[in-house]
């Protein structure tokens, strides 16, 4: 490394290297601009992003606040249905948001996103063919992909051995060492998929099958559902096995070759993250910059290049760190790839989900 362009992994090993002690390490957010009310009278533009947690570059938003002038806010969020609760309690202000896949589709039908003007988003171009026209957006009407990865298993693979599959979050053994994501679609669908059935499934009788399984597993659990803190706590020993996004796993197996990641059988989770304009943001212009800013070769690079995610962007793919290729399960290989599912809108069956996570979560 030259001391210029670190990914974050990198720059951690740098400092753990040089001695450097991060106390903080496994919890950290990244450094975030305050969320700040509005009232600056130099007129300087502004934009509110509200994004997941961990999901930027250290240099993504300050060199687009200094190419741009701009000032950007940034809140974060755990899930998309946080995401969704915040938008629907209204008067949020934000100016682009990060959606996945299924919840880019409710978010159209209750018509908390805008139409985009594809026109002020030339680096649309730059986005692969498997990236758009998915079906959740079929023309790409209200939203464009950011970052594409999976869910699976981050693992203690010195202590506990290879695992692949989901029966490993079930196994006794590990008794107060397992973390699921506090996630209902997530953590429904790995129940439901290690129960051989569909992420999307309706079926009253396999959805309380998969709740009988998640109040069974829950006694083994370390005591609650979480999401960030799930790889810090795999890190620090605290977990054996964490559910993770995959960006999160690669990071926690760059500083330690004992972690591993699974994708598991039968079935994993594959999702897209989108960029999308709530209705009703204050800087529609400027969002649209943003997301074209993103969208750009060197960018998006960046971007994944940090979050250690997958970009749906083919002019970045070229100048995607080689280290990062070769991490496993970065990119899945066809026979993995086959087993992965996309979680789509469930429809009405929402509430069922709501009603089952609520509850084991209260169990
Ligand atoms: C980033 C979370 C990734 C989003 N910390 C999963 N869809």
């Amino acid at each position: 490394m030259k001391g210029r362009s670190y990914s974050r992994g990198e720059f951690l090993r740098v400092l753990v290297g040089a001695g450097v002690v991060l106390p903080a390490l496994g919890g950290c957010t990244m450094s975030t601009t305050p969320r700040q009310s509005q009232g600056g009278s130099s007129g300087e533009r502004e934009l509110n992003l509200y994004n997941w947690s961990d999901y930027v570059a250290e240099r993504t938003i300050p060199r687009f606040e200094k190419r741009f002038g701009v000032r950007v806010t940034q809140d974060f969020y755990a899930s998309n249905e946080e995401l969704l609760a915040k938008l629907q309690a209204g008067g949020t202000g934000y100016d682009v948001i990060v959606p996945s896949d299924y919840m880019v589709e409710i978010m159209a039908k209750s018509e908390v996103i805008q139409p985009l003007d594809r026109e002020k988003i030339p680096n649309f171009k730059n986005v692969g063919e498997n990236f758009r026209g998915l079906p959740y957006d079929p023309d790409n009407r209200y939203s464009v992909p950011y970052q594409w990865g999976t869910t699976g298993i981050l693992y203690n693979r010195k202590e506990i051995g290879e695992i692949d599959s989901w029966d490993a979050m079930w196994n006794p053994e590990f008794r107060g060492k397992i973390g699921m994501l506090n996630d209902v679609r997530e953590t429904i669908g790995a129940a439901l998929m290690r129960l051989g059935y569909s992420i999307n499934s309706t079926d009253p009788d396999e959805l309380a099958e998969a709740e009988e399984s998640l109040k069974e597993q829950k006694p083994l659990l370390r005591g609650y559902f979480a999401s960030t803190e799930n790889r810090p706590a795999v890190q620090n020993g605290d977990l054996l096995l964490g559910h993770v996004f995959s960006g999160d796993a690669f990071l926690a197996m760059v500083e330690n070759e004992d972690l591993s990641y699974a994708i598991p059988k039968p079935g994993a989770t594959r999702w897209t993250d989108n960029m999308a304009i709530p209705v009703g943001a204050p800087h529609v212009d400027l969002a649209h910059e943003f997301i074209n800013y993103i969208l750009d070769p060197e960018v998006g690079a960046e971007l994944s290049n940090y979050t250690y995610y997958n970009t749906p962007n083919d002019a970045a793919l070229p100048k995607i760190d080689a280290e990062l290729k070769r991490l496993p399960g970065y990119d899945p290989p066809q026979e993995v790839f086959d087993r992965l599912q996309v979680i789509e809108d469930v429809g009405e069956a929402t509430r069922r989900y709501e009603r089952i996570f609520t509850e084991v979560k209260s169990a």
